[in-house]
């Protein structure tokens, strides 16, 4: 075997599945605070692994989506991942011991200007919603006891109302900076959505004395910045 994938393989540290963008820059202060600091800035590098200034800790960059899984199936000790994204995987064998307040934003229906969406709801039409959302979609529209035919998307859901694949949208929104500049507006906000610490429950028992200082660091930072 090439060294380097022996040393992959063969690796007896802790591993943090992170996704590029909003949560790895969010989730930076919090490593600090944990005593981590990455050696190589996924934006810029190709590298799936990333190393760190502790021997023992290494992070791979994988698609927001997939982070539950790796957690899940062990390929990752633990990630941090939006509720979002929770709600849809699962959450199957996965300790969530911490909210991190980081990379907030809300769930929301969303619809072009000047569609009528009370009346539509009031009537007991069919709504047709797009969504890369369907759990929380599903679970939302059967609260209100409204009949959905749900069309499932993997992103641009602004895109759908505005050419007729659909009624309305379930999307996360941040500025309001997207719907706007697409002519749609928000109807219904369904939830508050942060990003999590999930921890897979076997590596926790395993490997308890490298992942609860980890854990113990994240909680203190979120703990501190609440109260600043
Ligand atoms: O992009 P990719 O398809 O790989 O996956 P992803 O979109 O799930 O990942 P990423 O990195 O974009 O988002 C990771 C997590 O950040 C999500 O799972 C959410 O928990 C959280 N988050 C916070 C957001 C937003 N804010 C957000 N604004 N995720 C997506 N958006 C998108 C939204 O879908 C919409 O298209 O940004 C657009 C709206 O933003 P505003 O500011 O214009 O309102
Ligand atoms: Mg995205």
């Amino acid at each position: 075997m090439q060294p380097l994938i022996q040393a992959i393989m063969t690796y007896t540290g802790i591993t943090l599945a992170l996704s590029k963008g909003r949560i790895f820059e969010e989730t930076l202060p919090l490593l600090a605070a944990a005593g981590i600091t990455p050696t190589e800035n996924p934006e810029s590098s190709r590298k799936l692994i990333i190393g760190t200034n502790r021997a023992d800790v290494r992070l791979i960059i994988v698609r927001a989506s997939d982070v539950p899984t790796y957690v899940q199936y062990g390929a990752a000790d633990l990630g941090i991942a939006g509720k979002d994204v929770l709600n849809e995987h699962g959450g199957n064998g996965l300790y969530q011991p911490l909210d991190l307040q980081i990379a907030c934003c809300r769930m929301m229906v969303a619809v072009r200007e000047g569609y009528d969406y009370a009346g539509t709801v009031k009537q007991g039409a069919r709504i047709r919603v797009a969504t890369k959302y369907v759990n929380a979609a599903r679970e939302h529209f059967a609260g209100k006891g409204v009949h959905i035919d749900l069309i499932k998307l993997y992103g641009s859901m602004e895109l759908a109302p505005l050419v007729g694949l659909s009624d309305v949208i379930v999307d996360l929104v941040s500025t309001g900076g997207t719907l706007k500049a697409n002519g749609l507006v928000a109807v219904e906000h369904i939830s508050d959505i942060s990003s999590r610490l999930i921890v897979n429950q076997a590596a926790l028992k395993l490997k308890r004395s490298l992942i609860q200082p980890v854990i113990d660091g994240f909680s203190s930072a979120v703990g501190t910045r609440g109260a600043a």
